[in-house]
């Protein structure tokens, strides 16, 4: 070990770029460099020393710089050599151009109080740009450096310390790495279950390869992949880093570096400025593409599992939640519906379609919604309408021999569809649209999309009279797979470390040698198959629906938001999957998936009355809500356990009367990217604590979930920052934190603490059945002002700010649109005696068509009950009543302010 070290030294002293151990190439020296007219810089690059580990290196290369907005630097590195095509993640999944262009981020940043805030952070905005760009010549290294303070954020340089190699580019390996202060907090390359928590621990290795194995499996790759890191500096300043690559990589994170190891294309990097971690993810949106707006109806509370027998166990299971008095929208149909398991049919047996009909019939005109699953995989069967369809398109995947790639999943063998390809969406519109006239449904789950396949072979074909799938063991291969690699894209020279022991890119799912429309191979675009199919089923739908599509999808990328939902996978019913779910929720928010959630109750294994009980409690506050287990689970929904059921009652009842808070948390995530689900740090960047908390997160700005997620405990330690916190279900139990700090909470079974922030403005209704009744209940605007205020002279007021947005809840676009839709503001403001709350409506009409009404308005945070209250400077009188409660809470009752119009309340206490 010792005399290594001396090693290292001592060639890094004589000559720099010599190779170091570790290093697979020398690096490359800056040839030339030139400035565009376009204020771009391209920069070539010659090998200084071939090597030929992991296969030839490239041995010229071009690097282009461009500001592409002051929010975003592009740097992007490929072959000089043009004519030689290398792989990127195709336009029509992530659209982007060179220029800038008008930013939908400024339009729409005033709407929320922080987003301005937060981007006129960076003093330099407005003129010139937050980075800086430097480079070493040779080796070429590069650095991006934050202007407002010097700090050096990305440097590819090797250091005098070695700690990593030179950039390598080669046909199928391409290494970089960046050094990074020991202080630095990271996130992000997911996707993966991480009991090291949200931030990343030094050491790991990250693989990102979309993978069918079940998430209860820590620290491996699993369905999707997010080449994204989120960067914490000392200070609060936050900063992004996107690789644009579809191949398969591993990503080591050292502490003090991190290394990409890649499979192929280019090296594609897009560094965001934030400088507040929130407007990080509004950067890298921006590019990606915005979340999908959601229909009103995704945010109730959804029952599914895998192994419902027939149509009346799905009928049995609504009346159920019905008869238990728990709020139930969606009810959904895992694989058991099919024919055979074969996509678009129905069991004739047990789900024929005239019972699915009349069940539709009656869930709809209970205002609740029907979500079934389709399975990418699409047996070959001669007469199965659908099979027949994709062959006449020609739209099937191709296996290295130019026959259709044969695989087997549930129906046994199947054809893939080429979500690449032109005819694609056409095909699948059209097989979408035929199953609709059948059966009703109002949402569509896309699963096994990584893409899974229980065969692994680089050819396979089926057996002579051999049954597939054997009936005994579905998901045993039964074809006959030549599995033997026969072509370097099947078998490159690099191997990442799939599943966490190298395993074979083409195990457990298709051949990297497979082919996409116009040849594009599998190897370089395994990792965007879920992408490519979310798009197509998202527009698929709409076109069917002609209303806003939901789209549930497994595997996802980085830009996967802007068509569909994402759910974390097959967990376990375990007191650490629980914990995990938050982690796994907040990585996918990070890249542009808000409407993420984890299978309630656990899904492998058999859960427990009270680790239910703690989920649904938990679960009630996720973006997508939906208990889902599997076939060889115990049955769990909620209305098993009178505990659970009572949780469900009290936690989903806040969460229905929240809806107006989260719907304009889904407008937010749709026009500006905003998670949905934060970690804590988002919105107390400045106080380091929050950098490592994860067992607790935040909705929005203003609602802090603190949930249970250990056995036997009845109480909660939970971090709080600094300022008041009231609990969200009494508006009691005030938690005043100082200046940031850990509390015990009581928090007996039946309880979860969820507090609202200071400074906050919430909209709420009343608890009902599903969100269609809620939608008809009166609103009760919440304003929590602090405890005591923390002003140090008695000149500056308290605020609270607020936001909402209605619209119908399904119409394609969510937009602020006269008529069509409400966007409000609300402002209040408390100094000694006396405060003021402002509702300034910036569309109001469609809140007056539907006559929605304002009846309370409770006040938290007030030292005496409010005397001679006004409305709109008139005296209140009766009905108007006004009450205070303890803890400095009031509560004016009996009002029946229009939501949609401008109102002024105003108080003095003397
Ligand atoms: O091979 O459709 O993650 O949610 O219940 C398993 C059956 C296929 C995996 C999904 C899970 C679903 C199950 N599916």
């Amino acid at each position: 070990m010792f005399v290594r070290g001396v090693l290292v030294l001592l060639i890094c002293c004589i000559t720099s770029f010599a190779l170091g151990l570790g290093d697979v190439s020398s690096g490359y020296e800056l040839s030339a460099i030139i400035e565009r007219n376009d204020g771009s810089i391209v920069a070539i690059l010659d090998i200084i020393e071939s090597s030929n580990l992991y296969g030839p290196d490239t041995l010229q290369l071009q690097v282009t710089i461009s500001y592409e907005d002051q929010d975003r630097l592009h740097v992007h590195i490929t072959d000089y050599d043009s004519s030689y095509k290398r792989w990127e993640v195709p336009l029509e999944l992530i659209p982007r151009s060179k220029t800038p262009g008008s930013s939908p981020l400024k339009s729409h940043n005033t709407l929320f109080d922080d987003a301005s805030e937060t981007n006129s952070v960076g003093s330099e905005r407005g003129s010139s740009h937050q980075f800086q760009f430097s480079y070493t010549s040779k080796p070429f290294g590069f650095a991006i450096t934050r202007n407002s303070n010097k700090e050096v954020l990305f440097n590819s340089t090797p250091g005098s310390s070695h700690s990593f190699g030179s950039m390598v580019f080669k046909d199928q390996y391409l290494e970089i790495s960046t050094s990074l202060p020991k202080s630095a907090s990271i996130y992000g390359f997911g996707e993966s279950t991480r009991p090291d928590g949200f931030r990343l621990a030094p050491g790991r290795l990250y693989t990102l390869w979309a993978t069918d194995i079940a998430s209860a499996n820590p620290n491996v790759d699993l369905y999707g992949s997010y080449p994204f890191y989120l960067d914490m500096r000392s200070g609060g300043l936050a900063h992004g880093v996107f690789l644009l690559n579809s191949n398969g990589m591993d990503v080591s994170y050292q502490g003090i570096f991190i290394t990409y190891k890649v499979l192929g294309g280019v090296l594609d990097f897009y560094f965001f400025p934030g400088p507040s971690p929130l407007s990080v993810v509004q950067q890298l949106t921006q590019l990606v593409g915005r979340p999908a707006p959601m229909p009103y109806w995704s945010l109730g509370f959804q029952q599914s599992k895998y192994g419902y027998k027939n149509v009346s166990e799905l009928e049995d299971v609504v009346s159920n939640y019905a008869n238990a008095r728990i709020p139930l929208e969606v009810i959904w149909s895992d694989i058991d519906h099919m024919d055979k398991f074969k996509d678009f049919t129905l069991d004739p047996l047990n789900y024929p379609a005239d019972k699915m009909k009349s069940f539709l019939e009656k869930v709809h005109a209970d205002g609740q919604q029907f979500v079934l699953i389709i399975d990418p995989g699409i047996k070959t069967e001669n007469n199965y309408s659908t099979y027949q369809n994709g062959l006449e398109a020609g739209i099937y995947i191709k296996d290295s021999s130019g026959s259709l790639y044969l695989g087997q999943v549930w129906p046994g063998p199947v054809n893939f569809p080429d979500f690449f390809h032109p005819k694609a969406l056409s095909f699948w519109t059209s097989e979408i649209s035929k199953f609709h006239e059948t059966v009703a449904f109002d949402g569509l789950w896309i699963d096994m999309n990584e893409i899974s396949n229980f065969c692994s072979g680089i050819t396979c074909t089926l057996p002579p009279n051999a049954s597939c799938p054997r009936g005994d063991a579905p998901t045993q291969c039964c074809l006959i797979c030549d599995s033997s690699p026969t072509i370097k894209w099947d078998d490159p020279p690099y191997s990442i470390n799939k599943l966490g022991s190298h395993k074979d890119l083409g195990a457990l799912t298709i051949a990297t040698s497979a082919t996409h429309f116009n040849g594009i191979l599998e190897y370089n675009a395994h990792n965007l198959y879920g992408f490519s199919e979310a798009i197509a089923t998202n527009r698929a739908l709409q076109s069917v629906l002609k209303k806003r599509p939901f789209v549930l999808s497994r595997s996802t990328f980085v830009g996967s938001g802007k068509y569909t939902a994402h759910w974390t996978g097959d967990n376990a019913a375990t007191w650490n999957d629980i914990g995990y779910s938050i982690v796994g929720i907040l990585n996918a928010g990070l890249v542009g998936i808000p409407m993420a959630g984890a299978d309630i109750c656990g899904f492998v294994n058999d859960t427990t009355e009270e680790l239910c009980n703690r989920w649904i409690q938990l679960g009630a506050f996720y973006p997508f809500a939906r208990d889902h287990s599997d076939i060889h689970s115990k049955r769990q929904e909620l209305y098993l356990w009178e505990s659970v059921a009572q949780s469900a009652r009290k936690a989903l009842g806040l969460r229905y009367r929240l809806l107006p808070y989260l719907y304009t948390l889904v407008f937010e995530a749709h026009v500006l990217g905003s998670p949905i689900a934060r970690p804590l740090f988002f919105q107390f960047s400045s106080d380091p604590i929050t950098l490592g908390i994860d067992s607790q997160f935040m909705l929005g700005r203003g609602i802090l979930v603190s949930p249970v997620l250990s056995a036997g405990a009845t109480s909660v330690k939970a971090y709080f920052p600094k300022g008041s916190w009231y609990n969200l279900f009494n508006y009691s139990q005030v938690v005043n934190a100082g200046e940031g700090s850990y509390h015990v909470l009581s928090a007996p079974l039946d309880t979860i603490n969820v507090h609202v922030y200071e400074g906050s403005i919430i909209l709420l209704q009343e608890e009902a059945k599903t969100t269609a009744q809620a939608r008809k209940t009166p609103f009760t605007l919440l304003v929590a002002f602090p405890l005591q205020s923390t002003k140090a002279d008695n000149s500056e007021p308290d605020q609270a700010t607020g936001q909402l947005f209605l619209d119908n809840g399904d119409d394609v676009e969510m937009a602020i649109v006269a008529g069509k839709s409400t966007f409000l503001k609300y402002r209040a403001s408390t100094l000694n005696t006396s405060g003021v709350i402002r509702a300034s409506v910036m569309q109001g009409e469609f809140a007056l068509q539907k006559g929605l009404v304002l009846q309370k308005v409770v006040i938290l945070g007030m030292k005496a009950p409010p005397n001679n209250l006004k409305i709109n400077n008139q005296e209140a009188a009766s009905p108007i009543k006004c009450s205070y409660q303890a803890s400095s809470h009031v509560e004016i009752s009996g009002l029946s302010l229009p939501l949609g119009k401008d109102f002024i309340l105003s108080w003095n206490t003397m």
